[in-house]
């Protein structure tokens, strides 16, 4: 696609459901399909925290949110762990993500992959829940009513899911981490011998409450499965079917680096559900959150430690149709705003401006306008 004169966003006077939509496009040329930037890092304990990413001596949480940026913006493909049950990272796009109707609008990539047995399905399945969220206060800040996507433990696993379940993890320096949840449960992050720094997220408070979703635990001991000889454990995690980070591999074929498992990785914003777990209606999504969904760790010491989900990255699976349906949004605004005789933006010189939104040449300059004796501002 060619380029694209880019507008900012319009003051919230003017916001309407299909305005808001315009806010996303920020200044970049030609909009990318990966993500643009993290908005926050707030890791739950576990053996990969503070090493990936690395923290280092007075790093602040801003710090830790820009080297998670590093790590995953631009489709750079490295991964960032979340930890213990309820960390999480909220990242987005460079536009808003367009709800397709059935169809998957964007894919989380993580470090899923088959157990070489292949005695059940997946193997290595350390799920995270998805949320989605709309910026629909328009100040570009994951400050918004998010949305969880449901995931197929909602119909596969009745009865098995818990939902308002809360964790509170507590600092205890090159220990294990202790937990309490809000269920009766504690347990502990416990220490191993390949990952030697500090497991309890160095920056964050001495104390980290996590609220969500709980899923069923996944982890299986097929340790009497296997020749003793090949390995003396073996435990696996099993995949659950779609609508998770991190629980499907990112190719379909090992051997082929451009299998993407959309199926598989792909998320359908039309999964969005609210607290009463409804499905709500969503047109575009601004916001993504993963956070790890399983409180489990392996009974075998030295193993798999606790199951922590890990992001890789994540792409909009349909960038041409975001877009499409982002410049549908601003052109139904013109309307709107030819609709009203007195509808018409003036600048501060009173000069009457106008707004061509032909597609793909919308001209809005950053300022302070005027409408209805308003001021609003665009930048
Ligand atoms: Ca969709
Ligand atoms: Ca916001
Ligand atoms: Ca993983």
């Amino acid at each position: 696609m060619g380029k694209l004169k880019i507008i900012g966003f319009i003051g919230s006077m003017l916001m309407t459901p299909m305005l808001m939509q315009a806010q996303r496009l920020t200044d970049v040329e030609i909009p990318s399909k990966y993500i643009l930037a993290v908005d926050e890092y707030r890791p739950a304990p576990g053996q990969f925290v503070n090493d990936v990413p690395e923290y280092e001596e007075g790093d602040t949480e801003q710090d830790m949110v820009r080297k998670c940026t590093e790590l995953l913006a631009n489709n750079e493909r490295n991964l960032v762990a979340l930890g213990g049950w309820g960390g999480y990272i909220t990242f987005h796009f460079d536009h808003s993500i367009a709800n397709i109707p059935g169809q998957r609008d964007f894919a989380v990539w993580g470090n899923a992959y088959q157990e070489q047995r292949n005695l059940v399905f997946g193997g290595m399945n350390e799920a995270g829940i998805v949320m989605v969220s709309k910026d629909e206060n328009g100040n570009g800040l994951p400050d918004d009513k998010w949305y969880e996507i449901s995931g197929s433990c909602d119909v596969d696993s009745v009865g098995k899911v818990v939902y308002d379940y809360e964790v509170t993890y507590h600092r205890n320096p090159m220990g294990d981490i202790p937990w309490t949840d809000n269920q009766g449960g504690c347990g502990t992050i416990d220490r191993n011998h390949y990952h030697t720094q500090e497991y309890y997220p160095a920056w964050l408070p001495d104390e980290l409450t996590f609220h969500g979703t709980r899923l069923p635990d996944n982890m299986w001991n097929l340790s009497d499965k296997v020749d003793q000889g090949w390995s003396p454990y073996y435990y696996v995690l099993i995949g659950f079917r779609y609508g998770y980070a991190d629980n499907l591999p990112n190719y379909t074929d090992n051997a082929d680096a451009t299998s993407y498992n959309y199926e598989g990785c792909g998320i359908d914003i039309g999964w969005a559900v609210d607290e009463q777990r409804q499905p709500v209606d969503l047109d575009f999504i601004d916001f993504v959150r993963v956070y790890t969904g399983l409180n489990q760790k392996c009974p075998q010491p030295e193993w798999w430690g606790e199951t922590s989900t890990e992001v890789q990255g994540a792409e909009d699976l349909h960038l041409q149709a975001s877009l499409d349906a982002i410049y549908n949004a601003i052109s139904a605004i013109k309307t709107v705003r030819n609709e009203t005789s007195d509808g018409i933006i003036y600048d501060l010189q009173g000069r009457k401006i106008n707004v061509n939104s032909k597609k793909g040449n919308i001209q809005l300059r950053k300022g302070l306008y005027i409408q209805n004796g308003k001021k609003f501002f665009i930048h």
